[in-house]
């Protein structure tokens, strides 16, 4: 009745709702589980080059306005999802892989590899805040401009990139033109909220070990850095290359912020990892009931709407 579905980059996904790479996306199972849900898409833990164990534990945890963690990168190695990617895509909804490097020159061939398997789209993560002695790749624009041209070159598959939150204009209209520059396909904004860190009062101590405590945010605490992110992209880039919003989503409702802002998908992460595969149905359904009320029939009608907010009257003195 209500098409809650988009296309990025020819890719159909239907909903346009889908899990966040990071939490229940590691192993064959949890593929499988997101293969079978209502979501409109699968989209694999970031993989690296050789498997890795990841930060030592405990490396998450979950708060009342969101989580936090610091996981390291834990995964099977690119080969192990590469051999996934047939059978995940059989059970008949795309498979999107994030592709992530502890060294920058290790991503370049990773994503190479991934390209010559069967997923539909390729995310490049460039933004893992958790590895202890390597910045961000993509607060550091030059070496992202290196990277995205060299993966751009060696990936056949269409290739997007997922972003840090920003928190300057000037960051997003730089990052902006290197997308367009660089031919890239999709973007998905936003990683966690790098380095921050919460303490366990009673025992004077933080919440979880790595990096002295320090690690990346998710959930509701992130929702407006999403959005500001999603805007100020969608407003740069004039559209031509589509969104993917991520960061807080918990209800339909907050879908539907992330269309109006400018995302043409979302991905959900804390939310996921708290309630599990069931969540897409539900998520689905709630996106339906708003655009019911907004008396929409597709998603994409809200894709950008945000109105501006007119200046109040100046209330002149008596
Ligand atoms: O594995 C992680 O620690 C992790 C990654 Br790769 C990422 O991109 N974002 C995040 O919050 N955690």
């Amino acid at each position: 009745m209500f098409d809650l579905g988009t296309t990025i980059a020819g890719v159909r996904l239907d909903p346009c709702i889908m899990n966040a790479s990071g939490p229940l996306c590691t192993t064959f199972a949890e593929l499988t589980d997101l293969a079978r849900s209502a979501a409109g898409a699968v989209v694999t833990k970031s993989m690296t080059l050789a498997p890795r164990q990841g930060n030592p534990e405990p490396r998450y945890a979950d708060l009342p306005q969101g989580s936090i963690n610091a996981m390291g990168l834990p995964n099977l190695g690119v080969d192990a999802y590469c051999e996934f990617s047939e059978l995940l895509r059989a059970l008949g909804k795309p498979v999107i892989a994030s592709v992530a490097a502890v060294e920058p020159g290790e991503l370049v061939p990773a994503i190479a590899r991934a390209a010559s398997a069967a997923f539909d789209l390729i995310e490049a993560n460039l933004s893992c805040p958790n590895l202890p002695g390597h910045p961000i790749i993509a607060y550091d624009v030059d070496a992202l401009a290196r990277l995205l041209r060299e993966a751009r070159a060696v990936c056949h598959r269409p290739l997007g990139v997922k972003l840090p939150p920003y928190f300057d204009r000037v960051h997003q209209e730089r990052v902006a033109a290197l997308l367009r520059e660089t031919g890239i396909d999709f973007i998905t904004v936003i990683n966690s909220v790098p380095n921050a860190l919460v303490i366990d009062l009673e025992h004077e101590r933080p919440l979880i070990h790595p990096k002295g405590g320090f690690g990346g945010l998710g959930g509701a605490f992130v929702k407006p850095i999403a959005l500001a992110n999603v805007r100020a992209f969608y407003e740069l880039l004039d559209g031509a290359i589509p969104i993917i919003g991520v960061g807080g989503v918990y209800t339909g409702r907050d879908i539907a912020e992330f269309l109006l802002a400018g995302a043409s998908a979302v991905q959900v992460g804390t939310a996921y990892r708290q309630e599990g595969p069931a969540i897409f149905a539900r998520l689905a359904q709630e996106l339906a009931s708003v655009l019911a009320e907004k008396r929409c029939a597709a998603a994409a009608d809200l894709v950008g709407r945000l109105q501006p907010l007119p200046a109040a009257a100046e209330t002149l003195p008596a």
